[in-house]
């Protein structure tokens, strides 16, 4: 059996056609639109694409090295017909996604060398931090691993409280201190209580208060150094999550974390409610960092691992 068969059983994969839906008709709606009337790609059509593309959130650095693409195999081929754009389109947008994604990734795995394996989670608030620590919690705990959960945003008792339901539903412990601590101390006892229980995955919460640069990365990097002194190479990955709905603002966020911490992966949340879809291509493009996990609703099973083939597939259906 294939692994995509294995993994993507068709249950999951109608979930992410589902929540994949209205960036679909929306996307393809406006596609169908641009060539409406057109049989042969000229500039007239190319413009139309690029207006579509950054509609869609693709942005405008990425959208122009898509048109600048097209542009070259139309100069390549003298004639390319309409007809021939979504295949050439889906090819490029594949590519694009290849340079990041290496298209492996089928499951929730985490490297089985490190143990416990620390998982620092950033964003800002409201992007879905903690739902997404949540689902991942009862992917990692299914397959039988052993689950800690740190909760690191100490800057609201009710993030502390949401985390702790999380942690109740999925009965997996979680580690807290009261509202106002230090959130470098309450991950320090997260990860030396995963090491005392044998944890596999230890998962951090963190605050997203973006108010100040200086603050996020003094904040980010004390956490870091403070997990340090219980597990050496700790956080094993930096997830960054961002809310897919918001369009340009989660390129802003993009750029605003990965200047202030190094960030190892993306989580693009609220996919299933929104026409803007594109924004993963244009991220993962632009930021040259991998999107490990797409958000598409509240539900604990509403999280799938990004497969750039079963993206562009749902993408162009
Ligand atoms: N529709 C939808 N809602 C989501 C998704 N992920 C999170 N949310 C919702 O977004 C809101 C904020 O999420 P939360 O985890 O509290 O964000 P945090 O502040 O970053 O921790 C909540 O109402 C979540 O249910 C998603 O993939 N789809
Ligand atoms: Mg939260």
């Amino acid at each position: 059996m294939s692994f995509f068969k294995k993994i993507f059983s068709s249950e999951k994969k109608e979930t992410l056609n589902k929540g994949l839906e209205k960036s679909n008709t929306s996307f393809f709606g406006k596609l169908s639109k641009a060539v409406a009337g057109k049989s042969k790609v000229d500039d007239e059509v190319l413009d139309n694409l690029e207006e579509v593309l950054v509609s869609s959130d693709v942005g405008v650095n990425t959208t122009l090295k898509v048109i600048e693409r097209i542009e070259a195999r139309v100069a390549k081929d003298k004639y390319l017909g309409t007809d021939e754009l979504n295949k050439i389109l889906r090819e490029e947008i594949a590519g694009l996604l290849s340079e990041t994604n290496s298209g492996e990734e089928t499951d929730f795995v985490i490297p089985s060398d490190k143990k416990p394996y620390v998982l620092m989670v950033v964003g800002v608030n409201g992007v879905g931090k903690t739902t997404t620590i949540g689902k991942l919690a009862y992917q990692f705990k299914k397959q039988g691993l052993k689950v800690v959960l740190g909760a690191a945003d100490t800057f609201r008792a009710a993030a502390i409280d949401q985390l702790q339901v999380w942690a109740d539903r999925v009965d997996v412990p979680m580690v807290r201190q009261d509202m106002g601590s230090d959130p470098a101390s309450v991950a320090f006892d997260a990860l030396q209580s995963g090491v005392n229980q044998n944890a596999d995955v230890i998962i951090i919460d963190t605050a997203g208060r973006l108010h100040n640069k200086v603050n996020l990365m003094n904040e980010l990097t004390k956490v870091k150094r403070v997990m340090q002194k219980v597990v050496g190479d700790a956080p094993h990955d930096v997830l960054l999550v961002l809310d897919g709905s918001t369009g340009q603002n989660a390129f802003e966020q993009a750029k605003q974390f990965t200047a202030a911490t190094e960030v190892t992966s993306l989580a693009v949340t609220k996919l299933d409610g929104t026409a803007k879809g594109g924004v993963v291509i244009g991220i993962s493009d632009q930021f040259q960092i991998p999107v490990k996990y797409i958000g598409v609703g509240e539900g604990i099973e509403d999280l799938q691992v990004f497969n750039k083939y079963e993206f562009v597939d749902s993408f162009f259906k």
